[in-house]
């Protein structure tokens, strides 16, 4: 439905801006006269079709606001070939094959030769990609169409099964840098590309692979071409080199030490962990403390065993006061992942509120169990029918426990005679420090939660950024708030939540984007 609305609404208000701006559409030279083509607004927007459409006018083309009868080439962004026929058939057109459907990559191409290029292949939307790479394993081509794939990773399955490490881990590298120089836009542009190539089902070998992808700049490109050629990229390589980019990556490992800390460290001419350490006057947070005090056991992974292990510990804990508690991993491990930094827990129990003392008194029996290293607890900042938060990266409202759990570690058998060695066994560290994140959630928020949870991080971003720009929603760990209707949709379930965004529902596993 919305398809078929959208551009109609998008007409009306088009009109009107034509009438107070002319020479939009009527002003320039038609040097083309050959083909007549028509952009399609669905998954590109008023601001960006607007902008392409006059691109094109000042070049000579000839272009056509409405889908009239001397349409020749249709032109979509980030829309399947079935996607396309689909938003056609509802437009009445009578003989749908007398148009050319083309991806936007051949529009791109003519702007870049001033002049109409051939619609190969390449850039023809059809049922099947006609261009699978080389090294496509056969079995996954039907499956991958270039110009199918969203620009959203909220649409992508992404699994664990990277076919393009090369590329994502230099991509991921370039990120930080951007990340820790606080340059968000250049920090996301790699963060989306990596998730991209995450999420194709074949290595990439050439620069052909990628034509039709989504968020793929010119920065990211170079990078590609770099690897493809050289098997390595320079500019990565030399990111790794940076004495700035080294200094921020030692000092951020440290638990409770982010960007900002490290730009103050960096400034008062810090360079390694040890100077810092060895700076006596130097400031710490409690936090910052115990990251240095168990700085070996929280930079090791934990592993998959030890994630299971806390989660006994913590359901055990938790159900000792509720025994109607759920208690729901969540993060990497939820999505599959063998490793992570921290262990990610969910809880919540049925009843109209949450039990504010619940996790004092689960911190607190573990402090007299002495299996609490650290605890840091945030209090519940929810209100009541507040509107989602629109930023996407920002913190939630839950109450929660950043901690550091001591989790003991079966020690590898001894030999039986080995009682003479009493002594040097009970020098021995028989436990790792594990970084613990707890979450309280009120039950009816609980999906909501677990959602944002679970991530990925980009997955999350995503959600967020498709509710907001395709379906006039905003959506947060606590919500989704639909602002056309000015109502809030509850949800019982992720599976709910997806169907109210619209989407396909995509399962933890695949939301490794
Ligand atoms: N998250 C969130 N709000 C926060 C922090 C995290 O919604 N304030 C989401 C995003 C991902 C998920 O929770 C888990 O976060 P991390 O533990 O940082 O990521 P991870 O995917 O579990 O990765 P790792 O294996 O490194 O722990
Ligand atoms: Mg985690």
């Amino acid at each position: 439905m919305d398809r078929i609305r959208a551009p109609a609404v998008f007409s009306q208000r088009k009109r009107k801006k034509e009438m107070h701006s002319p020479n939009l559409s009527c002003n320039y030279e038609i040097k083309f006269n050959k083909l007549v083509i028509f952009i399609m607004q669905r998954k590109m927007g008023v601001t960006r079709r607007t902008f392409l459409m006059d691109l094109a006018r000042r070049k000579g083309f000839r272009v056509e606001t409405e889908l009239s009868d001397s349409v020749t080439h249709i032109v979509a962004e980030n829309s399947s070939y079935l996607e396309v026929l689909d938003w056609l058939r509802g437009q009445a057109v009578g003989d749908i094959s007398r148009f050319e459907l083309l991806d936007i990559s051949w529009f791109t191409a003519c702007m870049e030769a001033g002049r109409p290029v051939d619609s190969e292949m390449k850039y023809r939307l059809m049922e099947r990609d006609g261009s699978p790479s080389l090294n496509t394993p056969e079995s996954e081509v039907p499956s991958f169409i270039a110009s199918n794939v969203s620009q959203y990773s909220c649409q992508r399955k992404t699994t664990l099964n990277n076919h393009n490490k090369k590329f994502t881990d230099a991509f991921e590298i370039m990120a930080e840098n951007y990340e820790f120089k606080e340059n968000e836009v250049f920090c996301l542009e790699f963060l989306r590309a990596a998730s991209v190539l995450k999420f194709l089902p074949f290595p990439v070998t050439r620069m052909k692979d990628i034509q039709g992808l989504p968020c793929m700049g010119v920065q990211v490109r170079d990078l590609i071409e770099e690897i493809i050629e050289d098997g390595e990229s320079s500019r990565a390589r030399d990111v790794l080199n940076d004495e700035r980019y080294k200094s921020f990556k030692q000092f951020t490992s440290v638990f409770g030490v982010g960007v900002k800390t490290s730009e103050k460290w960096y400034r008062m001419g810090l360079r390694t962990l040890e100077e810092v350490k060895a700076l006596k006057t130097l400031k710490l947070s409690k936090m910052q403390k115990a990251g240095f005090l168990y700085y070996e056991d929280l930079v090791s992974c934990v592993s998959k065993a030890e994630a299971d292990a806390v989660s006994l510990i913590v359901k055990k804990a938790v159900c000792t006061f509720r025994p109607d508690a759920l208690v729901t991993i969540t993060g990497g491990f939820r999505r599959g992942k063998k490793i992570g930094h921290d262990i990610d827990f969910l809880i919540t129990s049925p009843g109209p509120r949450e039990d504010a003392e619940l996790l004092h008194k689960v911190v607190d029996l573990w402090k007299k169990q002495g299996l609490l290293l650290y605890c840091d607890i945030i209090e519940s900042t929810f209100v009541k029918e507040q509107l989602p938060s629109r930023q996407v990266d920002a913190m939630d409202n839950f109450q929660k426990c950043f901690a550091i759990l001591k989790l003991y570690q079966p020690r590898a058998e001894n030999n039986s005679d080995n009682t003479s060695k009493n002594f040097d066994v009970a020098e021995v560290k028989d436990w790792k420090a594990i970084r613990v994140d707890l979450v309280i959630t009120p039950f009816e928020q609980y999906a909501y939660a677990l959602v944002g949870w679970t991530g990925s991080r980009q997955f999350g971003r995503d959600l967020r950024r498709y509710a907001t720009h395709e379906k006039k929603m905003i959506l947060d760990n606590h919500a989704l708030y639909d602002r056309r209707k000015k109502v809030f949709l509850k949800a019982g379930s992720e599976e709910e939540i997806f169907a109210h965004l619209g989407l396909d529902y995509v399962e933890p596993w695949e939301r490794n984007a």
